[in-house]
């Protein structure tokens, strides 16, 4: 429901009923007037009296409808204060290729996380989150839309035209269907888009602009209009940066910042002064670990300014990332066209915590990413939550519960409100989760379709001519498949991923 729904239609009765209840009294006072005025004139036949009565009592009720209108302006616009503050300013950060074990608190031996680690402990670690897919696009979709991205045809990453037309995918994001900025801002939120696009390619010219889905801002790499530093040895301001300013520019109004950083995608780009603190790293962690220290020290200057302009108790704020850590590789150094020249994937040393799969998996490692969110007096402190079945299609539904923002009448999630999953009430999930990858089913990566239903994730080939099973519940690392002898059955329900 968006504001100027919520709140105008409420001022509309509250001021026509206080001017309706100000005249009544007027006319009531008027009344009361006439009969002491004639009462006085009955009794003292005095002139001076009745005028001095009338005026009095004239003043009076003028004074008594100026407190009603007072009182009623001052109803009112508490009754607004209040719900103004029942929404809450929300910042989504979401990391690139950051995988579930790249935190200090998930156990990585060599990565260093404490701006992350004191987010966790002031709020919720979900250990039980999973993403759409195990690249950039169709996982950023699901965020953004509320759908699986097979809706769109976004079966992975979006890159050039060719590409596209080989692979039977559109250019890009349609962006006349749902979106979550476009509802927060319909809601009152002030919206904006900092970091990583990839809803689009900067390779298509002609793709439309972040504001064309929603967003008041926005400051991109990898996508159309405005465009931001990825790299922090430029000295540019970065993704973070932008964040920072908009939170101090919009202090007191609720925003919604998509913040999708670059870190810990291709092309790395350490830092001198990071490289020195973790010179007792073999090369390739040195590298990778000064890289996951930097974003965290900027992710702390965002949390710092939330603290510094009081607004950190209103504030939900969720790390999570698009997909599983990058494959280990040989070369060291790479190009990019939106974000400029770096280190290549023989640093690419992140690590899945020892979940099965990386990026371009549909396996844990792969669709498995971090989740912490933080909502003082909302989301529990310090809690971690294993149990919860949580997934990238609930953040709309959830944002938008969040937030007040109504959803179209013909629109239905994919995904559900996880709300009373980030409260830390019991949370039981009813609708499966589904992940696809078309370019998947040689030997690595080989899963093609995934489903959960409850604790089982059942993964398979497009032709059905592989498939495992798993009790996810008790099996993170996806290492002991149940696939036999009920599996058929599991192939015959994960057939609906094909029709969605
Ligand atoms: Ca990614």
């Amino acid at each position: 429901m968006s504001s100027s729904e919520f709140h105008h239609p409420k001022r509309s009765r509250m001021y026509s009923g206080s001017t309706r209840n100000a005249a009544l009294s007027l006319c009531d006072c008027e009344r009361s007037v006439d009969v002491h005025s004639i009462a006085s004139y009955a009794i003292l036949s005095n002139m001076w009296y009745l005028w001095f009565m009338r005026m009095t009592y004239s003043a009076a009720c003028r004074m008594k409808q100026i407190l009603l209108f007072c009182l009623f302006s001052l109803c009112h616009f508490v009754t607004a204060a209040e719900e103004r503050s029942k929404q809450p300013n929300i910042i989504f950060i979401f990391a690139d290729d950051w995988g579930w074990g790249d935190l200090s608190l998930h156990g990585s031996t060599f990565c260093k996380t404490p701006n992350l680690d004191s987010l966790a402990k002031t709020g919720t670690d979900f250990h039980g989150f999973s993403v759409a897919s195990g690249v950039c696009s169709p996982s950023r979709a699901a965020i953004m839309t509320g759908h699986y991205p097979a809706r769109y045809g976004i079966h992975q990453h979006f890159a050039t035209l060719k590409h596209h037309l080989k692979t039977d995918m559109p250019d890009w994001l349609p962006p006349d269907g749902v979106m979550l900025p476009r509802l927060l801002k319909q809601a009152g939120y002030v919206t904006a888009h900092f970091g990583k696009w990839h809803l689009t390619n900067i390779e298509i010219k002609d793709a439309p602009l972040p504001a064309d889905y929603g967003y008041d801002e926005s400051c991109v790499f990898n996508g159309p209009g405005p465009q931001v530093n990825a790299n922090p040895n430029v000295d540019k301001p970065l993704e973070t940066d932008m964040a920072i300013d908009f939170i101090q520019r919009h202090k007191n109004k609720p925003l919604f910042i998509n913040l999708w950083i670059h870190s810990t995608h291709l092309p790395h780009y350490p830092t001198e002064r990071w490289m020195e603190k973790f010179k007792e790293l073999d090369e390739k962690k040195r590298v990778y670990a000064a890289v996951v220290a930097e974003a965290d020290e900027r992710i702390g200057a965002v949390l710092k300014k939330l603290d510094e302009i009081g607004i950190a108790d209103n504030t939900l704020v969720i790390f999570s990332s698009d997909n599983g850590p990058e494959d280990t590789g040989s070369d060291k150094t790479k190009g990019d066209a939106s974000t400029g020249d770096g280190l290549a994937n023989y640093y690419s040393v992140g690590t899945t915590g020892g979940l099965r799969g990386r990026k371009r998996s549909l396996f844990n490692g792969g669709v498995g990413v971090p989740f912490l969110a933080r909502w003082p007096g909302m989301i529990p402190e310090g809690r971690t939550d294993t149990s919860s079945v949580l997934t990238g299609v609930d953040i709309l539904p959830t944002l938008c519960a969040i937030a007040g923002a109504k959803l179209p009448p013909d629109y239905t999630p994919d995904g559900v409100n996880i709300l009373p999953a980030l409260r830390g009430e019991k949370f039981d999930r009813e609708k499966m989760i589904f992940t696809e990858w078309r370019p998947g089913g040689k030997d690595v990566n080989w899963p093609q379709l995934g489903v959960r239903d409850g604790k089982w994730t059942l993964l398979m080939k497009l032709d059905g001519s592989r498939v495992e099973l798993f009790d996810t519940s008790i099996d993170r690392s996806q290492r002991r498949d149940h696939s036999h002898p009920i599996g058929y059955a599991w192939r015959a329900t994960s057939l609906e991923l094909a029709m969605i």
